[in-house]
């Protein structure tokens, strides 16, 4: 596989979160991105500042949040312009086109009002992205479509993330890239491929997870940012461990072009 540099995909990508985070990640120099899997708003906003320096993308799990509110929201917001990361919600919406325009755009959590991205399913086929299409535009956001995933025994393989990799090049526009293990030759340069499953000092947990390093995601198989969870908020030093995560990945990324 031969690699473009993100600078010079950002003339590739049309989908606008897609340009912007290219951009971001060439300036800032980093492809990490961290899941604060926190369930209070206090820690996930101490730990948004603490590592905030070191992220192009801060990955939320949003229904985990014991205390949320719309302050919550303003504040994280706050960081991330300060700071200069995307925020993604990782809802994995997975309905028909009608119920996850809903579930974007209204309910307690209005996703749509502040996430820059979206992870999606494509189990119910491409017209899930229609259910999008408005709540995207207004913000400039773009959507995650899950080609493959980390765990254990994942249906997501074969023809199946063929079929994302389509449906995703059929609505460029909408998207932004893909969450996967590996750079299929189909992908293209124009999407942002982001790989969770990442950790130093672990090969899984006890639920199915499964782990890779930096070095062997990007460099290997060709991805773009690694999401990195429990590796870094579990960590006794976030901060300090993120630095070590950025420098693998970036210069991982490096050695590649
Ligand atoms: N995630 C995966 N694997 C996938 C897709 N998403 O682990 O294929 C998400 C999880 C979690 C994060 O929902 O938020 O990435 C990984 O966290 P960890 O590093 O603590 O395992």
């Amino acid at each position: 596989l031969v690699h473009k540099s993100f600078g010079e995909r950002v003339t590739l990508a049309t989908n606008p979160a897609a340009v912007k985070l290219f951009k971001l990640m060439e300036s800032k120099k980093t492809n990490l991105a961290v899941a604060v899997d926190l369930v209070n708003k206090s820690e996930i906003l101490a730990l948004a500042e603490a590592i905030g320096s070191e992220i192009c993308c801060l990955k939320t799990h949003v229904d985990i949040v014991q205390d949320f509110d719309q302050d919550f929201i303003t504040q994280l917001q706050s960081i991330a312009a300060k700071h200069n990361f995307i925020i993604f919600e990782d809802r994995k919406f997975a309905d028909i086109g009608n119920t996850v325009k809903y579930q974007y755009e209204n309910g307690v959590y209005n996703i749509s009002k502040w996430a820059d991205a979206v992870t999606v399913h494509g189990v119910a086929g491409p017209a899930i992205i229609d259910g999008f299409r408005d709540g995207l535009k207004q913000k400039g956001a773009g959507l995650l479509i899950l080609a493959q995933m980390s765990s254990k025994g994942s249906l997501c393989v074969g023809e199946y993330t063929n079929q994302m990799i389509e449906m995703g090049k059929q609505n460029a526009d909408a998207v932004l890239g893909f969450i996967c293990q590996e750079k299929l030759e189909a992908m293209g340069d124009n999407f942002v491929l982001m790989t969770p499953g990442i950790q130093f000092n672990s090969k899984g947990d006890n639920m199915g997870q499964q782990y890779n390093t930096p070095d062997y995601v990007i460099k290997e198989k060709g991805t773009d940012v690694i999401i990195v969870g429990r590796g870094i908020y579990q960590s006794n030093d976030p901060k300090s461990e993120a630095i070590k995560y950025r420098q693998q990945s970036w210069s991982a990324y490096e050695s590649r072009l």
